[in-house]
């Protein structure tokens, strides 16, 4: 009988062992993963505005004008691809209402320009770019339109929904689909030369354009505005969310509106968002190459180091870094460009090379159910799917790095396995000197991933990372410990 006894005892212990932790909180549905791991991708602006000089076309520019005789996507999209990123978004069409694809729905389109004689179709020729070098590719269509005579009407809220069909219908797959916020003033709007404004809160009936067309006809599309549905505006243009990021959001409408509506997010709160929000609507951080989202000549692309910076602080808050790209009126994107996102995709790519925490020991204080399938060598595996767990009532762990000798390094990466939410929200990094520990940084959030900057290197064998708070167990599938390559 006692035998009986101990035998289902270790049985139900096991088996316990063998469950996985509950999630926590919102959960992210599997096209936001995807867009998680693209981490870095780039946001393209160019149209007859890119050859006024100017931010915001009118929507008056002769189609003429767009006459980029280099034109290479190839060109652009390697650039790209050596500057680290995984995907490029195409604004199709921006404020100006030239539209860069033949489209059906207005003559202000790429077939009354120069451009490959009137046959050409530059969306396309991006798409096809982007995917045979390995880049996700997504869509920008502006429901601001300066051009259309129909702005203002309920006419045009079909016309935009008629570009964004053939938009969702003939480029393939999209990862996202970039939704901005500008939303009416004075245009051309067909020679009516005005001021025309809308009621941003009900014109465009996003709800059903988002129910109807994008989710199906787009399913892997990310829907991106400043209140989500996938992804949310981060608040700002500088390309940077809080310290504190939750991936989790409640957008909250503005006194005396009943619905939160893109154009009409909570700014202040969108870059650090919601602990416990009700959606998983993680931040997107964009910011330009240069300063302008269109090329002007007189501006320079930033410096390697304040990209590598922007990088810390988007991807490395658990948010993601879209970066402006600007072609030039050849068609192609500048040299100083190149070299600078070259520049920047080597700092990536040698920072993490060597991942100092690969060939130590880590011991956990706890691992679920002693069950190795919950180990700690899934921190260091490279695997999102495999990840370090610890018992439900087990909340504030740590983790022992032994690399057997003393190591140099001033990055630290963690990731929690967001498939079973955002949990952590506290911790701390010790480093052993002699017998004692030295705290050597506090953090909050850490989400998808977080790559901490220490603001001067340590040096130790040891090192440890200790779970402060949270709410429940954990669910961590990375560990990094880097030196910043020069
Ligand atoms: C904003 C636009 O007004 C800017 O021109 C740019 O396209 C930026 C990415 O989104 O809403
Ligand atoms: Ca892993």
């Amino acid at each position: 009988m006692k035998k009986l006894v101990l035998f289902f005892t270790l049985l139900s212990f096991s088996l316990l062992a063998q469950v996985p932790p509950k999630p926590y909180g919102a959960l992210p549905s599997e096209r936001q993963l995807q867009w998680h791991d693209t981490e870095v991708y780039g946001l393209i602006h160019f149209t007859p505005t890119t050859f006024e000089n100017k931010e915001w076309g009118y929507g008056d520019a002769d189609p003429k004008l767009f006459d980029p005789k280099e034109f290479d996507a190839e060109q652009i999209v390697l650039a790209a691809r050596a500057g680290g990123l995984r995907g490029l978004v195409l604004v199709a069409k921006h404020h100006d209402g030239f539209a860069l694809w033949p489209t059906k729905t207005t003559d202000y389109n790429i077939s009354k320009s120069p451009f490959r004689n009137g046959k050409g179709d530059m969306v396309k020729e991006f798409e096809q770019a982007a995917r045979k070098h390995g880049l996700k590719f997504g869509v920008y269509c502006s429901p601001w339109d300066r051009n259309s005579a129909a702005y203002g009407s309920p006419e045009y809220v079909n016309i935009y929904r008629d570009q964004l069909k053939e938009l969702y219908s003939n480029y393939g797959p999209l990862f996202m689909s970039w939704h901005d916020g500008a939303n009416g003033g004075d245009g051309y709007y067909g020679g009516a030369r005005e001021k025309r404004s809308i009621d941003n809160t009900t014109y465009y009936g996003w709800d059903s354009t988002w129910t109807n067309l994008t989710r199906k006809l787009q399913p892997t599309a990310n829907i991106f505005s400043d209140v989500g549905w996938d992804v949310r505006w981060v608040g700002n243009e500088k390309g940077i969310a809080a310290e504190t990021h939750w991936a989790t959001f409640t957008p909250q409408p503005p006194k005396g509106v009943s619905v939160a509506v893109p154009g009409q997010a909570n700014y202040p709160e969108s870059p650090e968002g919601h602990r416990d929000g009700k959606f998983w609507m993680p931040a997107e951080c964009d910011v330009p190459l240069r300063k302008g989202w269109f090329y002007h000549p007189d501006e320079k692309p930033r410096s390697p180091d304040e990209l590598f910076d922007l990088y810390l602080k988007s991807v490395g808050r658990g948010a993601a870094l879209d970066l402006g790209l600007a072609p030039d009126t050849h068609g192609k994107l500048h040299e100083d460009d190149v070299a600078a996102l070259k520049a920047f995709g080597d700092r990536l790519q040698k920072t993490f090379a060597t991942n100092l925490a690969k060939s130590a020991f880590i011991r956990a204080s706890n691992v679920r159910g002693f069950n190795s399938r919950y180990g700690t060598k899934n921190l260091v595996d490279d695997n999102k799917t495999t990840y370090w767990a610890t018992d439900d009532d087990y909340k504030t762990p740590d983790l022992i790095i032994d690399m057997y000798q003393p190591r140099t390094f001033d990055i630290i990466t963690l990731g929690e396995n967001v498939r079973l939410g955002q949990r952590i929200e506290a911790f701390a990094v010790d480093v052993l000197e002699g017998e004692n520990w030295r705290e050597i940084y506090k953090g909050t959030s850490v989400g998808a991933k977080r790559v901490v900057k220490l603001s001067t290197p340590a040096t130790a064998q040891k090192v440890r990372v200790r779970i402060t708070k949270s709410p429940v167990g954990m669910a961590m599938n990375e560990l990094g410990l880097y030196k910043q390559a020069e």
